[in-house]
């Protein structure tokens, strides 16, 4: 080789290094220099009776793209038409459109407004009632995951979970649902319940929408939970709708939930489950897990104090403001695709 060639494969060489680590900060993944492991999730959505659903996804998909987690499938607990399509609408523009995605062909279906949005962006689930059934997706999933292996982040109701419970076996797995989840799941993650009390007049909304499969989960799941009725104070979505990219469906789907309710930011219920279901606590949260929790049928919850349990429940270390702030860099965060 001329010491021609050899200067030019050099040139060459520096020329690809320097566009490979371009790309990279333009995603995000430098920045990151991961101090988490990564954490193995299934996200489960009401997505469509709220904003911060889309922000939740939105955020989870940033935090995979830098390696801190990797996500196994997308679930809907809201039957309505559209929810699994906004799902697709989000994984898609995050570079994951053949995510798979999951809805209950049993829970509630409550009108839906990310149809105004969802249509403008690409995807390919026109329709929630073709999307396979969550809870045969759940077992197919986890029954192929190592043991103790999936972390459930459940922004929603708990439908999918009380179903996924009652499963008997099946094609994926000769263990009913409640072994199949002791054996796979790591932590369940449930956005629900104010702490550490909630009386039935106060009841929180993603318990009282199936407040029988809030019951269920929360006497028989045979694993550890997390409770994050976090959120209210941690408002977030305005420099994401003054700032985020033209193609980005998430911050259509803030703008139009911001004027059809007269609002400039939004509370963080669902986005705070999802940062704690992938860091954990953190610098972020510490936990209450002495006691455990009871609750009714009619979706209220009660926090009864004692030896700790399978049971904890989230509460603020960061300042709410300063939580907001890095939720809101999330948010901003471009697709690594
Ligand atoms: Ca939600």
């Amino acid at each position: 080789m001329t010491s021609e060639c050899r200067y030019l494969r050099w040139v060459l060489s520096l020329f690809a290094i320097v566009l490979i680590e371009t790309l990279l900060i333009g995603c995000g993944s430098v920045e990151t220099s991961n101090t988490w492991p990564s954490v193995s999730i299934i996200f489960d959505t009401d997505m469509g009776t709220d904003v911060d659903d889309a922000g939740a996804l939105a955020i989870l998909h940033v935090m995979a793209d830098r390696g801190e987690a990797k996500i196994l499938a997308t679930m809907s607990a809201n039957r309505n038409r559209w929810s699994a399509p906004a799902i697709d609408v989000i994984n898609t523009y995050y570079g994951r459109p053949d995510l798979p995605i999951g809805s209950s062909k049993t829970g509630p279906d409550p009108e839906e407004w990310y149809r105004h949005s969802a249509p403008d962006y690409p995807h390919d689930l026109t329709n929630g009632d073709d999307a396979p059934d969550a809870v045969a997706l759940y077992r197919k999933i986890l029954a192929a995951q190592p043991d103790q292996s999936v972390t459930v982040v459940v922004v929603g109701w708990l439908t999918n979970m009380a179903d996924l419970l009652r499963s008997r076996p099946d094609r994926y797995s000769p263990l009913t649902g409640g072994e199949l989840v002791r054996a796979k799941v790591k932590e369940l993650v449930s956005m629900g319940g104010k702490w550490p009390n909630s009386p039935r007049e106060e009841g929180e909304y993603n318990f009282t929408m199936d407040g029988p499969a809030a019951y269920q989960v929360i006497r028989d799941w045979p694993g550890k939970i997390m409770f994050t009725g976090l959120g209210k104070d941690v408002m977030t979505g305005a420099r994401l709708t003054a700032q985020g990219l033209k193609d980005n469906p998430v911050s259509a789907f803030y703008r139009n939930f911001f004027e059809g309710n007269n609002v400039s930011a939004r509370s963080s219920w669902d986005l705070i489950a999802v940062v704690y279901a992938v860091r954990g606590l953190s610098d972020y949260f510490t936990e209450v897990s002495s006691g455990q929790c009871a609750a009714k049928e009619d979706g209220s919850n009660e926090w009864i104090p004692g030896f700790p349990s399978n049971h904890a429940y989230l509460v603020y270390k960061m300042p709410p403001e300063e939580l907001a702030a890095v939720i809101e860099d999330l948010l901003l965060a471009p697709p690594c695709r």
